[in-house]
């Protein structure tokens, strides 16, 4: 297997065409390029905003993307709307891509919601803390596709799959491996697309692993393709190649995104104590949305009136994610009860009854 991963837009925003299993990737027409990138200069806003709400006391935690735009940006466009997507933590830019309002992003790491948004309605399933819980979750999903023989049928308005995102770190989870152990036994409609960030909070790849992320899936007996994570036109293509095939009904592929977040693990994360600047800007300097731009431009797709419409579109959105995060409304106190049973039990009840006269006691004494 090649470990060269998949490039079609080098650094300095050169397109090379290359032939995938579907034929020629490319070329890309000037409309699909500027929404792509487009599509990467949102999704680094929400982000960017995310870090200064939370510096700002407005969110309990958030986990960062910067660097991996291209490669949620490119998997996110891949999918139909049919298909079903199951995301870690970190797929804001896949979120954005589902059409997910940003807004609810940030309910989540605020503390106001448990989940955010309706799964069924984009079909994009609510974020995933338990690292790896959700490969098994989309797995039982494809299972449940194939068992209502919507795949293989050959009728685009029929056939679907599912996309699932994990991280290099969920490779060494139980559950992941037992997914791809189902996933290829039963021949299932699921592309697992993993963002190689190379790093698990302090654990760097090399510890998890001797072989290539990619390479892994050839154990389990499905293919394992590896593309520049930085570029959304070979996460794209992947992508779809691998959605198209999995929709057809010719079972999984695992799809090694390799790529690197430029920003800690999250906002409560030093990673000054376990690696190094250089690293850093290494990776800056492969940063996915300036390399596309550089092709908007030399390309000709793009022009200086439409960069500055788009940067008056990304303030504007700056604008509503800081209004609307301030404006969410707090849940009420005993919630957390609430939401936990149907039926309180007998004990939760007593805690809540408890806590409802705390409350009430603290409301008298503030008049
Ligand atoms: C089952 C489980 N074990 C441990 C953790 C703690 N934990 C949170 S994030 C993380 C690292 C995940 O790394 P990776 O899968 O590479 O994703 P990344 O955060 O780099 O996107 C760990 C170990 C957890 N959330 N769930």
């Amino acid at each position: 297997m090649s470990t060269e991963p998949l490039s079609l837009l080098a650094p300095d925003g050169t397109f090379t065409a290359h032939a995938g299993p579907a034929g020629p990737a490319g070329p890309f027409g000037p409309a699909e390029l500027r929404a792509l990138h487009r599509d990467m200069v949102m999704t680094r806003r929400i982000d960017t905003e995310a870090i200064a709400l939370q510096r700002q006391g407005e969110l309990g935690l958030w986990p960062s993307l910067l660097g991996q735009e291209a490669a949620q940006v490119g998997a996110g466009r891949a999918a139909t709307p049919r298909d079903v997507v199951f995301p870690t933590y970190r797929e804001h830019g896949v979120a954005w891509c589902r059409d997910v309002d940003p807004v609810s992003l940030l309910g989540l790491f605020r503390g106001t919601t448990l989940g955010g948004w309706d799964p069924a309605s984009n079909n994009f399933q609510l974020y995933t803390l338990v690292i790896g819980a959700q490969t098994l979750h989309a797995v039982g999903y494809a299972m449940g596709i194939v068992r209502d023989g919507d795949v293989g049928t050959g009728d685009p308005g029929r056939d679907r799959a599912v996309l699932v995102f994990l991280g290099d770190g969920s490779l060494s989870e139980g559950e992941t491996n037992e997914a791809f152990v189902w996933a290829a036994a039963q021949s299932l409609p699921i592309v697992f697309f993993c963002q190689n960030n190379q790093w698990a909070i302090s654990s760097p790849y090399s510890v998890q692993s001797r072989v290539p992320v990619a390479q892994r899936a050839q154990g389990f007996g499905f293919p394992g393709v590896r593309v520049d994570g930085n570029d959304v036109l070979a996460c794209l293509s992947a992508t779809r190649d691998a959605l198209d095939s999995a929709r057809a009904g010719n079972g999984p592929t695992l799809i090694e995104a390799f790529t690197y977040c430029r920003n800690p693990h999250t906002t409560s994360d030093d990673d000054g104590r376990y690696r190094s600047g250089s690293e850093n800007d290494a990776w800056a300097a492969r940063d996915p949305i300036e390399r596309l731009r550089r092709h908007l431009v030399s390309s000709g797709a793009a022009d200086a009136a439409h960069f500055a419409k788009l940067e008056a579109q990304e303030r504007a959105l700056g604008e509503r994610l800081r209004t609307g995060c301030r404006a969410l409304p707090d849940p009420p106190p005993d919630s957390s009860f609430r939401n936990t049973y149907v039926d309180l039990p007998a004990e939760l009840a007593g805690q809540l009854s408890e806590h409802t006269e705390f409350v009430a006691a603290g409301q008298e004494d503030a008049r």
